[in-house]
């Protein structure tokens, strides 16, 4: 039997080295805590039992209401709860969250749905078990987050609306059935895809041991290396599990070691942009559009299409810029160096779990972009819009004629800092010096500039316990610069514990995000202007409809370039060496 759309590469059995080498990877998955334990697995199946029951009794209340004079629709009124992400493939760790689908009878809308569930996961539960419930009606795939016992859930709703009835439980159902996305609306079909995709992934790899096992692995291995994140123009969780997943096809009998050995070898090759299928892309009953490059020209600028095998096809990776792929293929040349030594016994599995150096070693230049807000809860919103742009002006980086390379950190850091100016001049201050010249290191010019932003920097740090902030002297510019060097525009780690106290006294309170774009510049460039890429971008952001109508009077937005030896102590873990100012010549 075959596998996927090719004959399987090899059939072998693991030898004795690989089944040691096998247990050597899980033991090393397990001190990296990648595994939960048991007690911990035992009361996410609980919390599961208990969102079933839920459901069943949010389905009974509508079909009552919907069908008053129609008791034998109200007896047969029962829900289904499917997951779907880590938790649904068995990959979760003690941090993730349960992704879980509502799915009910075609009565049953998602009106309904943000109507009557949060209130019933009160009612159901002990008190005190539901926390920090948010419901977003409005967003891709409208959800409900909340905490149940200290767990995150991420619940979704969908109805059939061929099905008046869902089946009893007694029976055996999945939503593989493509007949069953008839007659939904976009937001139906969008949260059915998350548990299509991943029955379907389940269902096409050989060995789902290895699968998982292996899975976790170059999970592991991705996050390390600041190398997963969707937003990010990276590959999400599901486009690895897809690219494990042919890996497996490839070879069915390997165990999780192997796979993760010939994952490497296998896609480092691969031959870009033929895309990464697990099966033929089929055709469906709907007026829907699936991934296809000969009929969709956009379909065919992605640059490494790994396509979801659940009808309909879509490319999970259509995000990937020409850096993330190009640091992608680094990892992936570098890393099929390393599982080699490993499978011989040269070292040991740890060494694929080294964490990345974006902010040590990697790049001279970082652009950083400041989104801030007044308000907790604006900078939540206005912080996520403007994350959702950062690769927009990635990829207007990357067509600079002086840049080789833009790449984004794959998280954002939210700091909170006391500020002594007014909002409005803080789309100035998180642009720094206000241009974005970056010249060669011993032109003085640029080092003045670089001072000036540095400086402005130091005004807009945050106070911590130790240290108040220095009132902005432009006369003592370079004083501050120092200051600055260990903090530009950011607040150490510690201002974090003072948060209640910073906000009764004193200076304006401002939450950012900030996020880090490494850039690579070409060789010769010696300067580089971006005013028009930073605008462009801001111009992106301040079109937003929300910005424009409620968020302009309390969030700003700013972009500034940095040396790495700017770079705020945060982004350092300890035993980090940070980069340092190379000792100036003395003209
Ligand atoms: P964790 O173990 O939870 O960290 P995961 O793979 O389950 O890993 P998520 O819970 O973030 O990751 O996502 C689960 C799925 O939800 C993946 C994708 O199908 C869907 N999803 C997540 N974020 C988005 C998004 N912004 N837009 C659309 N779908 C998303
Ligand atoms: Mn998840
Ligand atoms: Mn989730």
């Amino acid at each position: 039997m075959q596998w996927g759309v090719t004959p399987p590469i090899s059939l072998a059995l693991p030898q004795e080295s690989e089944k040691r080498a096998n247990d050597a990877l899980f033991t090393e998955l397990k001190a990296q805590n990648t595994y939960e334990h048991a007690t911990e697995t035992q009361k996410r199946e609980n919390v599961l039992k208990s969102l079933q029951s839920i459901a069943d009794v949010f389905i009974k209340k509508v079909a009552e209401t919907e069908y008053h004079d129609n008791p034998a629709v109200h007896k047969s009124a029962r829900g289904r709860i499917f997951t779907y992400g880590s938790y649904r493939l068995g990959v979760f760790g003690p941090g993730s969250d349960i992704d879980t689908l509502v799915v009910g009878p075609k009565y049953v809308t998602r009106a309904h749905f943000f109507e009557l569930f949060p209130g019933l996961l009160n009612e159901m539960t002990p008190p005190g078990a539901i926390t920090d419930l948010t419901a977003v009606t409005d967003a891709f795939v409208p959800i409900i987050k909340f905490e149940y016992s200290g767990i995150s859930i991420d619940l979704i709703f969908s109805r059939i609306a061929t099905l008046t009835e869902i089946p009893h439980p007694s029976i055996g159902w999945d939503l593989l059935d493509n007949n069953l996305l008839r007659g939904l609306d976009d937001a139906e079909l969008r949260s059915l895809n998350g548990t299509r995709v991943t029955d379907d992934i389940l269902k096409l790899v050989p060995e789902p041991t290895s699968f998982r096992l292996a899975l976790r692995a170059i999970k592991l291995w991705a996050q390390k290396r600041a190398i997963y994140a969707n937003i990010m123009g990276f590959p999400g969780g599901v486009a690895w599990a897809m690219l494990v997943a042919r890996v497996c096809q490839l070879y069915p009998k390997a165990n999780g070691a192997v796979i993760v050995t010939k994952f490497f070898h296998i896609i480092r090759r691969w031959p870009w942009p033929q895309p990464v299928l697990l099966k033929h892309v089929e055709d469906g009953p709907l007026q829907v559009r699936v991934w296809n490059p000969k009929l969709y020209k956009g379909d065919g600028y992605h640059l490494m299409p790994i396509i979801t095998p659940a009808y309909p096809s879509m490319c999970a990776t259509f995000n990937i810029t020409h850096s993330s792929k190009s640091v992608i293929q680094k990892e992936l040349d570098h890393f099929s160096g390393v599982v080699d030594q490993i499978m011989l016994g040269k070292q040991p599995w740890k060494t694929l779990f080294v964490k990345h150096s974006f902010f040590t070693q990697d790049y001279k230049y970082y652009i950083i972009v400041n989104a801030a807000s007044t308000t907790k809860e604006n900078a939540k919103i206005w912080g996520g819009f403007v994350e959702s742009k950062i690769r927009l002006l990635v990829q207007s980086l990357e067509r600079h004629p002086s840049i080789q390379l833009a790449r984004p950190f794959n998280k954002g850091y939210e700091r909170k800092h006391r500020c002594l100016h007014e909002l409005d001049e803080w789309n100035k201050i998180l642009d720094g010096s206000l241009d974005y010249v970056i010249k060669d290191e011993e032109n003085a010019d640029a080092v003045k500039t670089e001072s000036a932003v540095a400086a402005r920097g130091a005004e807009t740090r945050a106070v911590n316990g130790t240290e108040k902030a220095a009132a902005p002297n432009s006369s003592t510019e370079i004083k501050q610069e120092e200051q600055a060097a260990d903090g530009a525009a950011a607040p150490t780690a510690e201002a974090k514990d003072t948060d209640v106290k910073m906000e009764e006294e004193g200076p304006k309170v401002v939450f950012t995000s900030t996020h880090y774009i490494g850039l690579e510049l070409r060789e010769g460039a010696k300067s580089l202007d971006l005013s028009y890429e930073v605008n462009e971008f801001k111009n992106i952001c301040f079109a937003w409809e929300k910005y424009e109508k409620e968020l302009q009077d309390s969030c700003a937005v700013g972009v500034q370039h940095v040396r790495n030896w700017s770079l705020p102590d945060d982004v350092f873990e300890a035993g980090e060496v940070r980069p340092t100012r190379p000792l100036k010549r003395k003209a």
